[in-house]
Order: C-alpha cells, then sequence, then structure tokens
C-alpha cells in the first residue's frame, strides 16, 4: 500500500530581518511606517519616544520575511535610548524632510552616530540603506531638489526615493525596493551585490558637487582656506577640472559644478590681467599702454550691467 509522500516544502527558509528608520524629528519617519503597515496618515505630530517596534510580514519572491521595525525617535534628547538598537540591523530607512535643509545636511551626522554606536560591528556593505527624500507633497516649500538628494545617496551605494507619507506617493515602491534588497543581500552570504551600488561617479565626485552648490563664497567653492596661496588655488583649480570633466564624470549636476568653477577661473584670471593692465598703465607714459586687451574689454562690457 502507498504511503502518503512527505509534502515536498517549495518555498524556501523564511527569513527574519531587522531594519531601523533614522533621520531629524519631524521629517516623517513613523509616517512612512504607518502609511505602509497601515495605510493611513496622521497629520497630527506625535513625537517618538525613544523606540517604537513593529512586526510585519512580506513576500518577496518565494521568500516569505518577517520584519522587525524599530522605528527610532529624531530628538537629539533621545540618543541614550537610541543607541542601543543599532546593532544587527540588515537595513536602515534615512529620512529627510525636502522642506528642511538641515534635515538633508544632518544625514552625514546620523550615519556617523550609527557607525559609533556599532563599533567593530560597523560594515556598512551588509546593511541595505534607503533614502527617503520625504514630504513631496509640499511643492511650494521644497528646497533639496531631487538632483541633490539622489546625488547624495546614489555615491554612497544607497537607493533614493521620493516620498510622500501623506499622500503615499513613492512608499509602496520604496518598501518593496528596500526588502528586495535586504532579501538579495541575505541570499548573497550578507554582502550587498555589487551591481546595484555601481553608479559610475565616486563620493568624491558627488560630494564636490555638493560643495560647488552650497558654496557661500568662492574661497569655499575651490575647497581652499580663506586666504589661501596662489599656488593652493592653482592646485585647487586643477584638482576640480580633473574630477568634475564631463568626459570623465557623469554625475548628475557635474556640468553645471563644472561650469560654475570655470565661470570662477575666467574671472580670476580677468581680474589678475587687469591688474597687471592698470600696473603698466601706472608705470608707463605710453599711450599705446593704455589701451585694454579684449579680456579687460568684455570684463568692463560686463560690469556696466551691473
Ligand atoms: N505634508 C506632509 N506631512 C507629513 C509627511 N510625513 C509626515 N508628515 C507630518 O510631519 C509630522 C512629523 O511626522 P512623524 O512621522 O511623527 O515624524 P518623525 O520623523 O517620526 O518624528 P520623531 O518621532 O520625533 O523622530 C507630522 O505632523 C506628520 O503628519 C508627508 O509626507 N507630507
Ligand atoms: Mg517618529
Amino acid at each position: 500500500m502507498e504511503t502518503n509522500p512527505p509534502k515536498r516544502r517549495d518555498n524556501k527558509k523564511s527569513l527574519r530581518v531587522k531594519v531601523i528608520s533614522l533621520g531629524n524629528a519631524e521629517v516623517g519617519k513613523s509616517c512612512i511606517i504607518k502609511r505602509y503597515c497601515e495605510k493611513r496618515f496622521v497629520p497630527k505630530y506625535l513625537a517618538t519616544i525613544g523606540i517604537d517596534y513593529g512586526v510585519t510580514k512580506v513576500q518577496v519572491r518565494d521568500r516569505e520575511i518577517k520584519v522587525n521595525i524599530f522605528d527610532m525617535a529624531g530628538h537629539p534628547f533621545f540618543y541614550e535610548v537610541r543607541n542601543e538598537f543599532y546593532k544587527d540591523s540588515q537595513g536602515v530607512l534615512l529620512v529627510y524632510d525636502v522642506g528642511l535643509r538641515e534635515s538633508f545636511d544632518a544625514l552625514d551626522s546620523w550615519l556617523g552616530e550609527m557607525k559609533q554606536e556599532m563599533g567593530s560591528q560597523a560594515n556598512m556593505d551588509s546593511i541595505v540603506f534607503v533614502v527617503c527624500a520625504n514630504k513631496v507633497d509640499l511643492t511650494k516649500r521644497r528646497v533639496v531638489d531631487e538632483g541633490e538628494g539622489r546625488l547624495w545617496a546614489e555615491s554612497r551605494g544607497f537607493h533614493y526615493f521620493e516620498t510622500s507619507a501623506q499622500s503615499g506617493e513613492g512608499i509602496n515602491e520604496m518598501f518593496q525596493a528596500f526588502f528586495s534588497s535586504i532579501t538579495d543581500m541575505c541570499e548573497n552570504g550578507g554582502k550587498r551585490p555589487v551591481s546595484e551600488v555601481s553608479v559610475g561617479f565616486t563620493k568624491e565626485q558627488a560630494d564636490t558637487i555638493r560643495r560647488i552648490r552650497n558654496s557661500k563664497d568662492s574661497w569655499d567653492m575651490l575647497g581652499v582656506k580663506p586666504g589661501a596661496t596662489r599656488e593652493e588655488v592653482n592646485k585647487a583649480y586643477r584638482k576640480l577640472a580633473v574630477l568634475l570633466h564631463p568626459d570623465k564624470c557623469v554625475a548628475p549636476g557635474s556640468e553645471d559644478a563644472f561650469k560654475a568653477v570655470g565661470f570662477l577661473l575666467g574671472l580670476t584670471c580677468s581680474v589678475r590681467h587687469l591688474l597687471l593692465h592698470i600696473s603698466s598703465l601706472l608705470k608707463s607714459s605710453s599711450p599705446h599702454s593704455a589701451s585694454l586687451c579684449s579680456v579687460c574689454r568684455f570684463w568692463f562690457f560686463l560690469s556696466s550691467f551691473f
């Protein structure tokens, strides 16, 4: 008599993963999670006290994933509570508010806090990061554009998504990509697959473009100290030219940054040129030296517009 054959287990073993959310207070971390897990939006601000914990199950291809979500408080006051929870994370949601530049600028310090707390465990290649540019529904107050956010994220090998917990825009796509990448990583022996992180430009190029975009003055744009010597300035120019040349750099915004540096170089050369002319005018009595070359005439012409 034929006995029942043992049930075939078609599904691969289920996975249990830990993800955390990071970012300044009020950027929308809890609302993003709530929008995904509970399909609702809470307009009233209810600050997370320390940590909120939740579990959800998702299906990625033929695997069941049990996700433990640790939603961290962004307020500095809760640092002592947060720091216990960084370890053993496979995924990190890094959230900023597109209407608040300081929340975007703070992303580096969030990574810093995480690395510090993880200590020797800090192997960032074994963690999937997703950057959420949140509150994109509030278009009028937006101050950090997509190019800038994407550049910061992708140059570090992180995913980038534009999200709105209020309208739901980007939320499901973001979580699907997040969980799918974590699954890929686990199946890849705990290493983030390389193909995902190669974007064709380096972190140095991305950081330089960002610095040039936000530079307060010419020194800042060149990345030298105020009052730097001519040699230091020339060296900085050469470095930027190599780093940002459009033939070599495909990072978004590189062309504008290259043009800005080129304009500054043109201006510096012309001012130097003009000073040479003035000094030769003062020194010489010859009427020929009083005529200006085309570079000087161009800058005189330009200055007439201001
Ligand atoms: N318009 C708009 N408001 C949002 C969005 N996401 C969150 N908010 C609002 O922003 C405020 C803060 O949201 P939370 O999710 O509590 O912020 P949080 O980052 O968790 O803050 P902490 O817990 O203090 O770290 C709330 O009033 C939300 O309603 C969004 O996408 N669009
Ligand atoms: Mg919260």
